[in-house]
């Protein structure tokens, strides 16, 4: 397969409910749309990068123009490429996993398309639809949260995330349990907001029957995951630590984690993300598939991953209405808690041209 041409979009998407989390308050996701065109047809793509660097060191207009200067050129140079290919081609290049990852996933779309194959077949996936969580944002009171809480269990979401940062934790996580009763499955997310010193106080959150605690420590900082890990019953979690399959099993190795969010995204891509998958399985490790306010590029895929052997727990791939009353594809819906796997050729889904449109703010084509 020969790269003839690309086109980078950005689109902009505005947020049913603004989603605050310990890093800061979301109100509109705008997204970068990545279209290769290749002498196989065309391919798509999303990175999931946001507009600023917070949740990682990555930021949208910066992940455009890694792509567009260095990524793209080196690719369009090349008169054989195949997905497995790309991380060969852009390893000299340090970083910028989001930005790879675009453009791995637009390259297997392509080739997986001219093939016939599905990303779920191609991937390993055992299963046609995935089991299905909510991510739910902080809130100004508690009762705004129950009423949230209420909302998302009868949508049928079989787990419930609440994010919590430092005055935002053990309060509202009691509020829930007792509201809702012991039976729901139920997370915390930290993003990164606690030190330490912060263990005694997270301790006091065993009490409530969590399925695990994700992400309390700066991303580094493996050792205080691990120390915490060792007082508490709590299961931990790593989103932000993990960006390869290399790091899963350091993580692993010292105790810091016993399960592991995998965004393909923050690993570089769905086959580094199937590494992390399989050094997790080969450990017994359950992992869960994160989100990222993806679009419907991005939520395929996603649903795709998701349906591999150890993706034993429910991920953060809501429903579209979840997130946004217009997307860029047809929506997904929850159904008794899950969500059907696409089934057609590559991510299986292709954006709708009418909202693609509507969305879009900037167009630019590169070409050999
Ligand atoms: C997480 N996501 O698991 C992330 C963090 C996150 C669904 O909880 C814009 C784009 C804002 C991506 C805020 C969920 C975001 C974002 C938070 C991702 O840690
Ligand atoms: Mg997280």
């Amino acid at each position: 397969m020969k790269l003839c041409g690309a086109e980078l979009r950005f689109v902009s998407m505005p947020l049913v409910t603004p989603f605050r989390t310990s890093l800061g308050t979301q109100t509109v996701r705008n997204a970068l749309v990545l279209r290769l065109e290749t002498s196989q047809g065309e391919g798509w793509a999303e990175c999931v990068a946001d507009d600023e660097p917070d949740y990682s060191p990555e930021y949208l207009t910066g992940a455009a123009d890694v792509i567009r200067r260095f990524f793209l050129p080196r690719l369009l140079a090349m008169e054989e490429l195949d997905p497995a290919g790309v991380a060969v081609a852009l390893g000299g290049f340090r970083g910028h996993p989001m930005a790879k990852s675009a453009v791995e996933m637009a390259v297997l779309d392509a080739s997986l398309r001219a093939a016939g194959m599905g990303l779920s077949a191609y991937l390993g996936g055992v299963r046609r639809r995935v089991p299905v969580g909510v991510s739910v944002g902080i809130t100004d009171t508690i009762d705004e949260l129950l009423g949230l809480v209420d909302k998302y269990l009868t949508a049928g979401y079989l787990r419930i995330k609440l994010k919590i940062e430092p005055g935002w934790d053990i309060e509202p996580v009691r509020a829930v349990r007792e509201t809702f009763g012991p039976s729901v499955a139920l997370t915390v997310d930290a993003n990164t907001a606690y030190r330490q010193s912060d263990i005694r106080h997270l301790r006091g959150l065993d009490e409530f029957g969590l399925l695990l605690v994700e992400q309390p420590f700066a991303p580094e900082n493996l050792h205080s995951h691990a120390r915490l890990a060792a007082v508490m019953e709590t299961p931990i979690c790593l989103d932000e630590s993990i960006t390869s399959a290399h790091d899963a099993a350091t993580a692993l190795r010292q105790g810091a984690c016993s399960i592991i969010n995998i965004k393909p995204g923050r690993v570089g891509g769905y086959l580094e993300a199937r590494r992390v998958h399989d050094v997790a399985q080969a450990h017994g490790v359950p992992v869960w598939c994160g989100g990222m306010l993806e679009t419907g590029l991005g939520r395929a895929a996603n649903l795709a991953l998701a349906s591999l052997p150890g993706f034993q727990l429910p991920g953060d791939i809501s429903a579209t209405a979840r997130y946004f009353t217009e997307d860029i594809t047809a929506p997904f819906a929850v159904a008794e808690g899950h969500i059907e796997v696409p089934a057609g050729p590559g991510i299986g889904i292709t954006p709708s041209a009418d909202s693609l449109d509507r969305l879009t703010t900037s167009i630019e084509r590169l070409t050999p």
